[in-house]
């Protein structure tokens, strides 16, 4: 059934040949994952919405920021437990943001002053 289906084995051969070729350059791309560590981190959002954290537990690396989005009417705050190493954000009103800074490695755990069932964590590496 599949003899009509014949083709010139050096066409077929041309076209691996082809592929090869472009997947070798894909994969030749700069690899950038040895990054420096003063790169720049983009910060990552955590939003305070209907009293909770979200996500409530989250990674990023050394010197990266978060930014808290207070999405609740109410004032929050991302205040460190005890032995926390980032400085604590202050009211935070509500529609209202406030950027943390996270600087050494470790896992550091928050809470809200005002509402203490709402609580996060962030695992800096
Ligand atoms: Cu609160």
């Amino acid at each position: 059934m599949a003899r009509t289906m014949r083709m010139p084995i050096t066409l077929l051969a041309g076209v691996y040949l082809g592929l090869a070729a472009t997947s070798m350059t894909v994969s030749a791309a700069p690899n950038e994952a040895s990054g420096k560590r003063h790169a720049t981190k983009a910060p990552i959002t955590v939003t305070i919405d209907a009293f909770q954290f979200q996500p409530d537990k989250i990674r990023i690396k050394r010197g990266q920021s978060v930014i808290f989005v207070n999405k609740d009417e109410v004032p929050h705050t991302v205040t460190p437990e005890k032995n926390g190493h980032f400085a604590p954000s202050g009211i935070i009103k509500g529609g209202e943001q406030h950027e943390v800074l996270f600087e050494p490695a470790g896992v550091q755990n928050y809470s809200c002053d005002f509402h203490p069932s709402m609580r996060g964590r962030v695992i800096v590496k």
